[in-house]
Order: structure tokens, then sequence, then C-alpha cells
């Protein structure tokens, strides 16, 4: 649910990433952060355990100048991936305008990826929205990775509508932008519509 300000012509849109742990989800995220001009960015919020596996979420307000005479905002969340954090990930999901999958491409970590997507869908639908409606992006993260699965084996697994499917190194800032802005594409297209 896009919340617009009439009042002051401002638009603020949630994307959240989600994934199975471990996937690459925070690293998004702190390349976004990082590629931002140091004066005027907003903070990056994370609250991590010590190993850096994230407890609750990260955030990161973003701004992205003006569209149609209205001021726009999108406000990026991770979920926390691991199994046991499904009542946190429920919650984060509220309010969301998009989703953006970051699948983990190593072989030993697929089932993990069918399981998480699984997962979202039962939490979306929790929350009143339908996975195959919602804007929505599929990132082939850690493609890097010497055990990485194929690009075809991957979207047949993976891949359950037309939605864009773009492949990332999060942590070397391949793909990272791109994904954002194809979440971003979608949501504005939306608007757009309605
Ligand atoms: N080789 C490689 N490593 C990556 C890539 N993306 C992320 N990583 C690494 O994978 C590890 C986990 O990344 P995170 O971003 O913390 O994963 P997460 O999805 O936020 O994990 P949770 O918070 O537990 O759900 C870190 O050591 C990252 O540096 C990638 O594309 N290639
Ligand atoms: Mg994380």
């Amino acid at each position: 649910m896009v919340l617009f300000n009439a009042a002051t012509k401002e638009l603020t849109a949630k994307i959240v990433y989600y994934g199975p742990g471990l996937c690459g989800k925070t690293t998004n995220l702190q390349h976004i952060y990082d590629s931002l001009p140091q004066d005027g960015r907003g903070k990056m919020l994370s609250l991590a355990t010590q190993t850096d596996r994230t407890l609750f979420f990260d955030f990161l307000p973003l701004d992205m100048g003006m569209v149609k005479g209205f001021k726009v905002r999108f406000h990026l969340y991770t979920v926390p991936g691991q199994v046991f954090y499904d009542a946190s990930r429920k919650l984060i999901l509220r309010g969301c305008d998009g989703v953006i999958f970051v699948a983990d491409s190593q072989r030993p970590r697929l089932e993990a990826n069918i399981e998480s997507i699984a997962n979202l869908a039962t939490n979306l639908k929790d929350n009143g929205y339908d996975i195959r409606s919602i804007p929505y992006v599929l990132q082939l993260n850690k493609r890097d990775m010497p055990t990485a699965a194929s690009l075809s084996e991957m979207e047949e697994l993976l891949r359950f509508r037309n939605e864009p499917v773009i492949e990332a190194v999060a942590s070397k800032g391949i793909g990272v932008i791109e994904t954002l802005k194809a979440c971003a594409r979608q949501i504005l297209m939306e608007l757009q519509r309605s």
C-alpha cells in the first residue's frame, strides 16, 4: 500500500528483500547504501547478531527524486532469513508494495530457496497479498560461486510468473541496482494504473 501525502505531495513505497539465510539480502542493502552520495543520504539501520545475521530487519530510506510532481521515497527492508524468525518476516511484509526475492545460486542451497518462496507465499497471503500479482523480482545472487547452478536450472526451479530475473554478485555490487530498478519500475507502473 503506497502511502500518499496529498498535502506535501509525497509518496512512499515499501520494498522487502526476502530469501533464505545468508543469501545476500543485507549485502544488497549495504551496497545501495555505499553507492549513495555521503551528504544527504539517510541512515541505514541494521539489527544484527554478533555474527552479522539479521536479527529483525535492515532498513534503508531512499530518496528517488520527483516523479510526476510527487516526491518519491522508497523504504527498503530485509527480513531475517533464518527459519525460526518467521514471525518477524510476516510482520515486516505488512504494508509492502513490492518484493525482491534474493536466491542463493549455490547448488546446496536450492532447496532452501524453494522453501523460502513457499514461506513468502504463505506470509504474503496471511497479510492479504497474492504472490502472483504483487510487484516482484527474482534476483539470482552468488553467481560467482563455483557450485552455482545454471541460469536455466534456477529459472525452472524458482520462476513461477513472468517476473524479471537478474543475475547478481551482491558482494561485488553486480546486479544490485538493476534489481532495485526492476522492482521500482513495477511499483511505479502499478501506481500509474491506479
Ligand atoms: N561469494 C559471494 N558472497 C556473497 C554474495 N552476496 C553476499 N555474500 C556473502 O554472503 C554472506 C551472507 O550475506 P548477508 O547479506 O549477510 O546474508 P543475509 O541474506 O542478509 O542473511 P540473513 O540476515 O541471515 O538472512 C556474507 O558473508 C556476504 O559477504 C555473492 O554474490 N557472492
Ligand atoms: Mg541479513
